[in-house]
């Protein structure tokens, strides 16, 4: 029996924070696993090193569903992001040892490759929409088919996903959250006009994608969702909060627009209620973040019944470890649709190496061995955790509203 012998936690920050698992067994195979969780990467942190990992020592590290039950069912106070995300990295480092152990790249362990690659999605944005054009053009240079567009909107000086000086991080570094004003009946008023001018641009053939960001009421969303349907979206997401998801019924009443939700969900239970009424079109839960490999296959099952797709998120805060973990699950999930590609900090390619490759519009996980991302903990300890969290949102009146 190859049993887990070390459990170690490597927080490292080269361009932005990143919190990575290794896990080494008694046959000196070493796995590793995404425990970022973008502004609480110490909370996962702590959690991984005082209560996950000496539960970890002297386990049979071939057993992944079993420790993910243990972890999971085994502790009386379950689910929340911090778990699950310490969950999710415990069992993606599980999966690359086993891969690794069997000589075979995860996919090949789930099933086999159902797909040559992956389709996948990168983002655009400009503060003038004049702006948007052009970065949407070097996109496609670059190959992408798909692209997510995001505009400034006049009157305000901060908009989620752009930025006024061009490259766009969600973390800012520093000790507290920057605090932005927002005003959604501004945004509801320009973000159309930005859309339909992309499309314009782009012509039919180019899948559009846009993020609200959890900004809107249920009616302020029925509406985007009819403006925007002769954009022709391959997804609108995160139109509202949705952690009530009764009214996700009443925006469907309106629109014929596909919805995307899901990026701070982390349990299939949370997935619920929005796949089996169809609530949904796409689940954007990330590897990281919603329990690992185990956990992500067993919701895209259930999606599957019911003609939803699985579309990862894949932000710079998803880690390379995560998106490899991500693209295995992808290459062998016949419901997945597409992943998202933001890219990392240039200088995450000096600590974290990976098998899987973007060429043409696609992704694949590569052929190593279990994930195919390794760390290198010495180009990890160049670079120190630095504090940095997701800014706030406030409105005009001052008052905090959905980030
Ligand atoms: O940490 C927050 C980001 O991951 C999030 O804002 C990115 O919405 C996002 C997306 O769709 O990539
Ligand atoms: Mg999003």
């Amino acid at each position: 029996m190859d049993t887990i012998t070390a459990a170690d936690v490597v927080v490292t920050s080269p361009g932005r924070n990143y919190v990575s698992l290794k896990i080494t067994t008694s046959d000196g195979v070493v796995g590793w696993g995404d425990a970022t969780l973008n502004g609480r990467e110490l909370a996962v942190a702590s959690y991984l090193r005082d209560h996950v990992a000496p539960l970890l020592i002297g386990r049979d590290a071939a057993r992944i569903e079993d420790t993910w039950q243990y972890l999971y069912r085994g502790a009386y106070w379950r689910r929340g992001p911090v778990t699950m995300t310490a969950i999710g990295a415990v069992d993606v480092a599980l999966w690359d040892i086993k891969g690794k152990t069997c000589g075979q790249p995860v996919y090949q362990l789930l099933g086999g490759a159902v797909r040559d690659r992956i389709l996948s999605y990168t983002h655009a944005s400009g503060w003038e929409v004049s702006q948007l054009l052009d970065a949407i053009d070097e996109k496609r240079a670059l190959g992408f088919r798909a692209i997510r567009a995001q505009s400034g909107v006049p009157g305000l000086d901060t908009v989620y996903g752009v930025t006024k000086s061009g490259s766009y991080e969600p973390a800012g570094r520093g000790t507290a959250p920057d605090e932005e004003v927002w005003d959604t009946e501004a945004y509801l008023r320009h973000a159309p006009v930005a859309m339909a001018a992309a499309r314009e641009h782009a012509g039919p053939e180019l899948k559009l994608l846009h993020d609200a960001h959890h900004r809107l009421t249920p009616i302020q969303a029925a509406r985007l969702g009819k403006a925007l349907e002769p954009v022709d979206l391959y997804w609108l997401e995160d139109v509202t909060p949705a952690e009530n998801q009764e009214v996700l019924r009443r925006i469907r009443q309106h629109t014929t627009v596909p919805l995307a939700i899901g990026e701070v969900f982390s349990t299939i239970w949370e997935f619920q209620q929005l796949i089996t009424e169809q609530l949904i079109d796409f689940v954007r839960a990330a590897v990281s973040h919603a329990g690992g490999i185990s956990h992500l296959r067993r919701i895209a099952a259930l999606a599957e019944v019911w003609q939803v797709r699985l579309a990862p998120h894949g932000p710079s805060d998803v880690s390379p470890v995560a998106m490899g973990a991500a693209l295995h699950l992808g290459l062998a999930t016949p419901n997945h649709a597409i992943q998202e590609y933001m890219g990392h900090p240039e200088l995450a390619g000096e600590v974290f190496r990976h098998a899987w490759s973007y060429a043409d519009g696609h992704l694949h996980p590569g052929d190593a061995p279990g994930i195919g991302v390794e760390v290198d903990e010495a180009a990890a300890a160049r670079f120190p955790y630095q504090p940095a969290y997701l800014p706030v949102a406030r409105r005009r009146d001052g008052s905090v509203t959905d980030w």
